[in-house]
C-alpha cells in the first residue's frame, strides 16, 4: 500500500521533488531509502491508478493504527484512497480529524482466509474502533475522545528522563538544589522525587481532587486532550497531590509531562514538562523553624491576599509563614539556576487549589516569560488528603520556560528535535557545566495569512482552529497569529485573518511544500470548522 501512495503521490505532483518530500514526510525517510532510493521501475508503473485490489489486501494483512493514521494523514489529500480506507476500516480513520490514532499497537488481522478467522478478525477490528490502548490500559471511546496522532507519538516519549536532555539536564539540577538545601534526620534528603508516573489521569485527579468548580473554563473539552468522558491526558502536575499526600508524604518533587491544547507559538507547545513541589508543616515546625523572606514576603502575601475576599481556613500568619517560607525556597532555587543574572517579577493569580497564589515571571529577551505557578494549599485539599491539620505551599513550575531561559534556547520546539546538532550541545560529565545554546542555522520563515466567514450567530473558538493547524502541519508551524477581525454590517457574519508563520527547527522549507499544507489547512477549515474560506 505504501507503493500505492507514492506512486500517488508521484504521478498527482507535476513537481517530483515535491511529491518525494511529501511521501517522506508521510511515508517516512526509512521506507523511502529502502524502496525509493532510486526510482523504481516496479513502483513507478505506467497506470495512473491506484491498484485497489492490492491496497484492500494490505490493509486487511496487517495495518498497525500508526500506520493508518500516516495513511490517513496522506488521505486528508486523496479523497480516493480516503473513501477506500473508510471502507475498510470504519470509522477507524476519522472524517472530522484524519491524523486521530485509533487503537492500540497491534494488527488488526493476518490475511483472512477462514470464516472463524474472519469473523475473529472483525471482533478484533471493532474493538480497536471502541477503544483506545495506552500504556497497557484499554479506554473506551466516547465523544469527549480528542487525542491527535501529534500528540499520541509523543506519549512515552518522558523527555525528562532521557539523560543528557535539556529537560533532564534541568531537572536533575532542580533536584540538587532541593537534596542539597533541605535534609532531615542524619542528612537525609526531605523532598523524595518522582518522574514516572502515567500521565494519564481521571477528571477527578485533574479537577475534581484540587477543587476545580464543576463549571471552571480549565474542564473544557477544547482545553484538554481526553481519552473518554471521565480520563485524559493531564493538564498539569498538580492532579498527582492529593494521591501523592495521602500516602504520608509531606515534601516531594513531581516531575512529568503534561498536556494542553493552547495557543500556537514559541513558549507554547500542546506537550510540556512540570515539575510540581510541594511542602506540609505542622502548625510546631512552622513557628518554631521556618525562615521566612522578611518583609519582601509579607508584601508578596498581601498582594496576593487583596486579589480575592475567599477566606482562609487557617490563621493567616500561618499562611503568611508558608507564603513567605515558599517564596524564600523559590528564589533560593531561581538563583541556584542562574545566579544574579536573571530579573523576576511576582505576580499575584489565582488557582482553586491554593490561597494566596502567585505566578513568577523572568525576564527573556526583553518579554516577561512566565514561568511558575505557587500558593499556599487550600486546606480542604489537605484535609481529604489525610494531612490532618498541617498546612503547606506547592508550586508547578514549566521545565521548557525555564530551559529556554537558561540555556537561550529560542523555540520550544526544539526539545523535541532529533538532531544531533541539538542533543550534543547538552552532553556533559557535570550537570552543573555551564552550556550557552548555539542556534542551529537560522532557517527563514515563510508567511502565509488565512482569511474566513463565520456565519452570523456561529460560534468559533481559537483552539479548534490552532488544533486544526497542528494537525495538519505539525510541527512545520511556529506561530499562528489573530491580525484581524472585522464584522459586516448588514449580515452580521464575522471574519478572521490568521498570519501563519511556518518554519520548520531543523531545515529550510520550501514554497511549494508550504502552499500544499496551507492549502490544505484552508479546506479542514471549511469542512471541519464550518467556516467559508475568504481564499
Ligand atoms: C499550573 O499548571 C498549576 N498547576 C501550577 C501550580 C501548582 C499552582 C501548585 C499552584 C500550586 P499554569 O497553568 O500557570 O499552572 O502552568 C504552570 C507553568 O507551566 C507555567 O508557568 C509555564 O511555565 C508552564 N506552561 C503552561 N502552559 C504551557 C505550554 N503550553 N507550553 C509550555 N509551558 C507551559
Ligand atoms: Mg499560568
Amino acid at each position: 500500500m505504501r507503493y500505492a501512495l507514492w506512486n500517488y503521490l508521484h504521478r498527482a505532483n507535476s513537481n517530483k521533488q515535491q511529491a518525494r518530500m511529501m511521501a517522506r514526510h508521510w511515508l517516512g525517510n526509512a521506507w523511502m531509502k529502502r524502496n525509493v532510493g532510486i526510482d523504481r521501475p516496479d513502483i513507478m508503473s505506467s497506470s495512473t491508478n491506484i491498484d485497489y485490489r492490492e491496497l484492500r489486501l494490505r490493509m486487511r494483512r496487517g495495518c498497525t493504527p500508526t500506520y493508518m493514521s500516516r495513511v490517513s494523514h496522506c488521505a486528508f489529500f486523496l479523497p480516493r484512497v480516503f473513501s477506500s480506507c473508510r471502507r475498510y476500516l470504519g470509522t477507524r480513520v476519522e472524517e472530522r480529524s484524519p491524523l486521530v490514532v485509533e487503537g492500540g499497537t497491534t494488527s488488526i488481522g493476518d490475511g483472512v482466509k477462514q470464516t472463524r478467522e474472519l469473523k475473529e478478525s472483525i471482533e478484533a477490528q471493532q474493538k480497536h474502533v471502541n477503544t483506545l490502548e495506552l500504556f497497557g490500559q484499554t479506554y473506551v471511546r466516547d465523544e469527549w475522545t480528542n487525542i491527535p496522532t501529534m500528540v499520541m507519538d509523543k506519549l512515552g516519549r518522558n523527555l525528562h528522563n532521557q539523560k543528557h536532555h535539556p529537560l533532564w539536564l534541568l531537572k536533575e539540577r532542580i533536584k540538587d538544589y532541593f537534596y542539597r538545601e533541605f535534609t532531615g534526620r542524619c542528612h537525609k534528603p526531605l523532598f523524595s522525587v518522582h518522574d514516572t508516573i502515567s500521565p494519564v489521569v481521571t477528571t477527578q485527579q485533574n479537577f475534581d481532587s484540587l477543587l476545580v468548580p464543576p463549571d471552571h473554563p480549565s474542564r473544557y473539552h477544547g482545553e484538554s486532550y481526553y481519552l473518554n468522558a471521565k480520563h485524559l491526558l493531564r493538564a498539569h502536575t498538580s492532579a498527582h497531590q492529593r494521591e501523592l499526600v495521602s500516602t504520608g508524604l509531606d515534601a516531594f518533587l513531581l516531575v512529568g509531562d503534561v498536556y494542553r491544547r493552547d495557543t500556537v507559538d514559541r513558549s507554547h507547545f500542546p506537550v510540556f514538562h512540570q515539575v510540581e513541589g510541594l511542602r506540609l508543616f505542622s502548625s510546631e515546625q512552622l513557628f518554631a523553624s521556618v525562615t521566612g523572606s522578611g518583609p519582601a514576603g509579607l508584601d508578596l502575601f498581601e498582594a496576593g491576599t487583596r486579589t480575592t475576599s475567599k477566606q482562609e481556613s487557617h490563621s493567616l500568619e500561618a499562611a503568611h509563614l508558608v507564603a513567605s517560607n515558599l517564596q524564600h525556597t523559590l528564589k533560593g532555587l531561581i538563583h541556584f539556576l542562574f545566579g544574579t543574572s536573571v530579573e523576576t517579577r511576582w505576580v499575584p493569580c489565582t488557582f482553586p487549589f491554593t490561597h494566596p497564589s502567585f505566578e513568577l515571571e523572568i525576564k527573556f529577551n526583553n518579554t516577561w516569560l512566565e514561568v511558575l505557578g505557587c500558593g499556599v494549599t487550600e486546606q480542604k485539599i489537605l484535609h481529604a488528603a489525610g494531612a490532618g491539620d498541617r498546612i503547606g505551599w506547592a508550586f508547578g513550575l514549566g521545565l521548557e520556560r525555564l530551559a529556554m531561559v537558561l540555556f537561550s534556547i529560542p523555540d520550544i520546539r526544539l526539545f523535541w528535535s532529533n538532531d544531533e546538532c541539538f542533543s550534543e550541545q547538552f552532553k556533559v560529565d557535570d550537570i552543573h557545566q555551564s552550556i550557552c545554546f548555539k542556534p542551529l542555522s537560522p532557517y527563514p520563515p515563510l508567511i502565509n495569512d488565512l482569511s474566513f466567514w463565520i456565519p452570523s450567530g456561529e460560534s468559533f473558538d481559537d483552539r479548534d482552529f490552532y488544533e486544526l493547524v497542528r494537525t495538519i502541519a505539525g510541527e512545520l508551524v511556529q506561530e499562528v497569529k489573530l491580525i484581524d477581525k472585522y464584522t459586516q454590517p448588514g449580515s452580521g457574519r464575522h471574519s478572521r485573518c490568521y498570519r501563519l508563520v511556518y518554519r520548520h527547527a531543523e531545515r529550510t522549507l520550501t514554497k511549494g511544500e508550504v502552499d500544499l499544507v496551507h492549502r490544505a489547512i484552508g479546506s479542514a477549515v471549511e469542512t471541519q470548522l464550518g467556516v467559508k474560506g475568504r481564499f
